[in-house]
């Protein structure tokens, strides 16, 4: 039997409808700024940096408000600075990094950039990042004291050890220069006399790209909305280059119960369900992290007792040298346990790239790069991603 052709258009038009609600429904615990704890996404299936992404809520300080002026003694700046280690042969790609961030962010409110470097640097890196930006510039050399391998690793355990690392192809693992930098970052920036005075943090690679206007200033976000820690993308690591990073944690942690945080991310360090090999080589950990190239952070987090003791146990331990324990999972972890999950931040309006991932939001604020997309190169990447567990257990915020 035939049906008039207003009937099916009415019909047509209903389906729509429901469509339209249903998809309203799905999507609205990742379409804008959710309390704690109500944000959390079961299965990711979507990415959520499709969906339309603003600024944060709340209220927001603007260099149009306030007074963010480079040389003013009274500006609104907080007590933060961006930070780089940073090599001198690493200039031409820093500057680049420095115009995306000064364009997108920094030239509204003139933050402090202080650069470091275990070696002096050069009256040319000097002048040329000098010449990128109207905010002040902090040239500071690592002591020795936080930069060489403590007295107590043993130069030819290194040298066995790194054979095993290399016959796993983990990136880097011959060069001492790098496990230098990843245990000088889990332990020691923070402590450099040049930032005695400062509280917050946003640290920048060479290298990196910045895709999106971000017209409020984020640390004084950090500090109103009392968020310990920022982070752009969440990843697992390669477990081979980590196998007793877990086991020492939990031998601190059954000596040291009390630093453990009642609403903390655990059940993130501990899954075994999305990448059951990793959990296994990594002896229980998950392997998943902030990825610690970005990062927005408090540093009286790691000034703490707790981060000051766990610090101490790993370093006693060794796998900064023995194997290749990054910064980024030693950060992560000791956030996911001795911090609340909600002072930490998902920064999802901050287009961010470090080859090959990317956190690419869906807003007009943005540019150069797609918007959802999480990886460029070989497929594999996708499964590097470790924000399905994260917003699973953590969440979106
Ligand atoms: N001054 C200095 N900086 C370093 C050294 N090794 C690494 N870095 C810096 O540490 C950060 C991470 O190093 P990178 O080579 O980007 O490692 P990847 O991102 O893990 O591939 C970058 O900001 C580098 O500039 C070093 O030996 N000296
Ligand atoms: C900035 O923060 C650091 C660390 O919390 C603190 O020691 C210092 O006194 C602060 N400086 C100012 C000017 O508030
Ligand atoms: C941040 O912490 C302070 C001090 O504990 C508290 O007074 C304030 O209400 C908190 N603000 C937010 C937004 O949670
Ligand atoms: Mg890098």
């Amino acid at each position: 039997m035939a049906i008039a052709r207003p009937i099916r258009l009415l019909g047509a038009v209903g389906i729509l409808g429901v469509l339209l609600v249903l998809y309203k429904f799905s999507h609205s615990t990742t379409g804008g700024f959710t309390p704690v704890g109500t944000d959390k996404i079961s299965d990711m299936k979507r990415d959520p940096l499709l969906d339309p992404t603003g600024e944060p809520e709340g209220i927001l300080w603007r260099a149009e408000e306030h007074d963010y002026s480079p040389e003013s003694e009274n500006s609104a700046r907080i007590n933060a600075t961006l930070l780089s280690l940073v090599r001198n042969q690493e200039l031409t790609e820093l500057v680049t990094t420095m115009k995306d961030l000064e364009r997108t962010w920094n030239h509204k409110f003139n933050y402090p950039w202080t650069f470091l470097n275990d070696e002096p640097f050069t009256p040319e890196f000097k002048k040329r990042t000098q010449e990128v930006t109207k905010a002040k510039c902090y040239y500071e050399q690592v002591p020795k004291d936080h930069w060489e391998a403590p007295e107590w690793i043993d130069d030819e355990l290194v040298k066995e050890s790194n054979k095993i690392l290399e016959e796993n192809n983990i990136q880097y693992s011959d060069k001492p220069s790098y496990h230098k930098m990843c245990r000088w970052n889990s332990g020691m920036f923070y402590k450099h006399p040049a930032l005695a005075n400062t509280r917050y943090y946003w640290r920048v690679e060479p290298n990196v790209q910045f895709f999106c206007n971000v017209d409020y200033d984020v640390f004084r976000y950090m500090q109103d909305y009392n968020k310990t820690y920022g982070f752009t993308i969440n990843l697992f690591d390669a477990p081979e280059s980590l196998p007793t990073l877990w086991p020492e944690t939990e031998r601190f942690l059954a000596e040291h119960p009390e630093y453990i945080s009642e609403n903390n991310m655990m059940e993130w360090l501990v899954d075994d369900k999305l990448r059951p090999e990793h959990n296994k080589k990594a002896n229980g950990y998950s392997t998943c992290h902030f990825w610690s190239n970005f990062e927005i952070g408090d540093m009286n987090f790691f000034r703490s007792e707790a981060y000051e003791a766990y610090f101490n146990h790993l370093d006693r331990a060794g796998g900064f040298f023995y194997e290749r324990w990054g910064d980024a999972p030693v950060h992560s972890i000791a956030l996911g346990l001795f911090e609340d999950a909600s002072k930490v931040h998902w920064f999802r309006d901050i287009g961010y790239r470090h080859i090959p991932y990317f956190n690419c939001p869906n807003s007009p604020k943005c540019s150069g790069c797609t918007p959802g997309k999480f990886y460029e190169g070989a497929s594999f990447l996708a499964k590097e991603d470790c924000r399905p567990n994260y917003f699973k257990y953590v969440g979106t915020h």
